[in-house]
């Protein structure tokens, strides 16, 4: 093969033996993949690189010259604030994919999740929820790729962590005819580089590609142990705390929650349950008032979403004080659930 286009089975970037320091590096170029995903698949041992998002929205012109269907896949947690964005770029028919539905509650009804969706996104051909993780409606996706898919290639799009790679490795897992190298998956940013096809079988080819890195994500801005913390592993158990005007709500050292005025009302967390969460019934105290301030006003059943973190139900009418750190995104939408 080519020396300067064999690329990485695992993340798709371009294979080169020549600068230990740089992307792509490997100790030979007989190997598979490159060093930096050899040790994330051996040793779990992570390396962050910085995408720029120049590189993604590329590819994404790129998928939007071709007719072929794409997987649209957003982390059911962590949803974009604008997902009608992808529009502006692709034409294309889309499957929005709903993945990570293990980390939400049990109660929380596939169907009330998509009726959510459905609302307001009326171009997306069919919204799917699934959990990779969990094995959950795959079969019903695929059965849905076959129907809808307008050549062999469907593409895989999306920000980046939403869970790719991973959805990928699960359809190679359950479908595929041929033996396919598995795609690396790390809980960290940028883990796919470049775009990587996978043929599942003849009349079935995936094309993985790196996801849009959302610089306002608190995933940004934490040392691997909080990184850990703060991506639930398990289904959330919603924690719900009573606040009177002048309480607050404090979320280990990351986000500060004062419930400025309004009547009694209920803040629901769905947030990791190894997060600690501290609430003071005394305004007198300054923890965290050093950070950037947003105040919101709320309607009824509103949700303040904390970008990588997760999201707070509140019921009532009120404003709130949020206090973060200015590079971390938050917004309200009206309740998911
Ligand atoms: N709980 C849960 N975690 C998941 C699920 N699917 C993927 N993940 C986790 O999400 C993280 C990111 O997965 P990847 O497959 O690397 O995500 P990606 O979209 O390919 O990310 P980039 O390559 O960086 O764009 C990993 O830690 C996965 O284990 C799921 O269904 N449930
Ligand atoms: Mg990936």
């Amino acid at each position: 093969m080519n020396k300067e286009t064999k690329r990485c089975k695992g993340c798709g970037i371009i294979l080169q033996e020549d600068n230990m320091l740089q992307e792509g590096y490997t100790t030979s170029l007989e190997n598979d993949i490159c060093q930096r995903c050899f040790r994330i698949k051996n040793y779990g041992e992570y390396q962050v690189v910085a995408k720029s998002n120049e590189e993604y929205l590329d590819i994404l012109k790129g998928v939007g010259e071709t007719k072929d269907l794409v997987l649209y896949v957003t982390d059911l947690l962590n949803l974009e604030e604008d997902i009608l964005k992808i529009r502006e770029y692709i034409k294309n028919k889309i499957i929005l994919v709903l993945n990570k539905k293990d980390v939400l509650p049990k109660s929380i009804k596939e169907e009330k999740l998509i009726a959510y969706f459905k609302e307001n996104n009326t171009f997306f051909e069919e919204i799917i929820v699934v959990s990779v993780e969990k094995n959950f409606n795959i079969d019903y996706l695929l059965k849905r790729i076959k129907n809808l898919q307008t050549s062999k290639n469907v593409y895989v799009v999306g920000h980046t962590n939403a869970g790719k790679s991973t959805l990928i490795n699960k359809l190679i897992k359950n479908y595929a005819t041929s033996n396919s190298y598995e795609l690396t998956m790390s809980p960290l940013p940028s883990t796919t580089l470049d775009t990587v096809k996978i043929e599942i079988n003849e009349h079935l080819t995936l094309i993985d590609t790196p996801g849009l890195v959302d610089n306002s994500s608190l995933i940004n801005y934490v040392d691997s142990k909080m990184l850990k913390k703060i991506s639930p592993k398990k289904e959330i158990k919603p924690r719900t705390y009573q606040l009177r005007k002048g309480q607050s709500i404090i979320i280990e050292d990351i986000v500060r929650i004062d419930y400025s005025n309004g009547d009694k009302n209920s803040f629901t967390l769905f947030i990791s349950n190894d997060l600690k969460v501290k609430r003071f019934i005394n305004p007198k105290h300054e923890d965290l008032k050093e950070k950037n301030k947003v105040t919101y006003e709320l309607k009824y059943d509103s949700d303040l979403v904390i970008n990588g973190l997760g999201f707070i139900k509140i019921v009532n009418k009120g404003t709130i004080d949020v206090y973060i750190d200015q590079n971390i995104s938050t917004f309200i939408r009206s309740s998911l659930i």
